[in-house]
C-alpha cells in the first residue's frame, strides 16, 4: 500500500496538483503549456463534459467526433511535467480506494502541442514540428531509475561530447513510434532540446553573464548521423523520458514562434498554434 504522503490524495477523491478524479480523464491527453490554451483546444469539441483546475493545471474532458479526450495545461517547465506524469499516471495505475497498484496497467496516449523556437537556418517560423528524440539539459531524470535504449545512449554520450564544459549531465527521451506514425507522417522531424529556463539555460543575456553564452551556437553545430539538434522548449524531454519510464505513449508537436539563429519572433503566433491543434485533432 502506497502511503498517504507519497500518493496525496484530496478531500473528494481528486488527486493532490491536478485536482482530478480518475473518471476525469480520457485515454488520450493533449498537453499545453499555457492555461490559456486549453479553451482554444477544448472549443473544437463536441461536447466538454468536465471542467477543472487548480494553480497551473487546466483541464477540460470531452468528446470530438465521438472520441473522449482530456486537454491539460501543464504550465511552463519539467518540473511541473514530474508533476502532471506522476499525477495522471496515478489517476490511471493506482487504484485510489485501496492504493495498491491496478492488476493491469494502463497506457496513455499524449500529444503536446507546444511552442518552441527555432535552432536551425532551415526550420523557419511558423513550421509545426514533431520532436522524435529530446534531449534534457535539466536534472529531472537524474532522480529516476530507468533503462535507455542503444541509440539513446548514444545520443546522449554524442551531446555530451559535444557541448564539453557541461556540469550536469543531459538525459535522452524518444517519441512512441504509435503516435509519430498517427500525427506525424508527414511532418518534418527533429531532435528537440528541453532547458530547465527560458533566459539563461536557452543562452538568452538580457541582463546577465551566462556560464554558457555560446550554448546557441553549440546546439546549432551538433550533428549525429546527419541530424541536427533542430529546436528548443521546456517540456518535451521530461514528458518523452517519464512517458518511456512508466509506459505511456507521447508525441511533441512544436509550434516554431521564433528562430534563436535569425534572431526573430512570429509576427502571427496564434495562427501557427491553431494550425497545429488543428493538424493534431484532425488526425485523432
Ligand atoms: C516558454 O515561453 C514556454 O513556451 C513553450 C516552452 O516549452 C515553455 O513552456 O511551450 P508552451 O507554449 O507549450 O508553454
Amino acid at each position: 500500500m502506497i502511503n498517504d504522503s507519497e500518493l496525496i490524495i484530496n478531500a473528494d477523491g481528486s488527486i493532490y496538483h491536478l485536482n482530478l478524479l480518475p473518471e476525469d480523464i480520457a485515454d488520450t491527453i493533449i498537453f499545453v503549456g499555457d492555461p490559456d490554451r486549453v479553451p482554444l483546444v477544448s472549443r473544437y469539441f463536441d461536447a466538454i463534459e468536465v471542467k477543472k483546475g487548480k494553480r497551473e493545471f487546466i483541464t477540460h474532458t470531452g468528446t470530438i467526433k465521438g472520441k473522449r479526450l482530456t486537454v491539460i495545461s501543464t504550465g511552463i517547465g519539467t518540473d511541473n511535467i514530474d508533476i502532471v506524469l506522476n499525477e495522471l499516471d496515478a489517476l490511471v495505475n493506482i487504484d485510489f480506494a485501496t492504493k495498491t497498484l491496478k492488476p493491469e496497467i494502463k497506457s496513455l496516449d499524449i500529444i503536446r502541442i507546444g511552442t518552441s523556437g527555432s535552432i536551425q537556418g532551415n526550420i523557419s517560423m511558423g513550421t509545426v514540428l514533431a520532436s522524435d528524440f529530446a534531449i534534457g539539459f535539466d536534472t529531472l531524470m537524474q532522480y529516476y531509475k530507468k533503462p535507455y535504449t542503444e541509440p539513446e545512449v548514444q545520443l546522449q554520450a554524442a551531446v555530451i561530447d559535444h557541448f564539453g564544459d557541461l556540469t550536469f549531465k543531459p538525459y535522452v527521451g524518444r517519441a512512441s513510434q504509435k503516435l509519430l506514425e498517427q500525427f506525424a507522417f508527414d511532418l518534418p522531424k527533429g531532435i528537440t532540446m528541453t532547458a530547465p529556463g527560458f533566459y539563461g539555460p536557452q543562452g538568452r543575456m538580457v541582463r546577465s553573464q551566462n556560464t554558457y553564452p555560446d550554448l546557441i551556437k553549440k546546439a546549432n553545430s551538433f550533428e549525429i548521423f546527419g541530424r541536427h539538434l533542430t529546436n528548443l522548449e521546456m517540456e518535451t524531454a521530461g514528458i518523452y523520458a517519464l512517458a518511456n519510464m512508466f509506459g505511456h505513449h507521447a508525441i511533441s508537436i512544436n509550434a516554431i514562434l521564433a528562430s534563436r539563429v535569425n534572431e526573430t519572433f512570429s509576427t502571427n503566433p496564434q495562427e501557427v498554434v491553431d494550425k497545429a491543434i488543428r493538424l493534431v485533432l484532425d488526425r485523432l
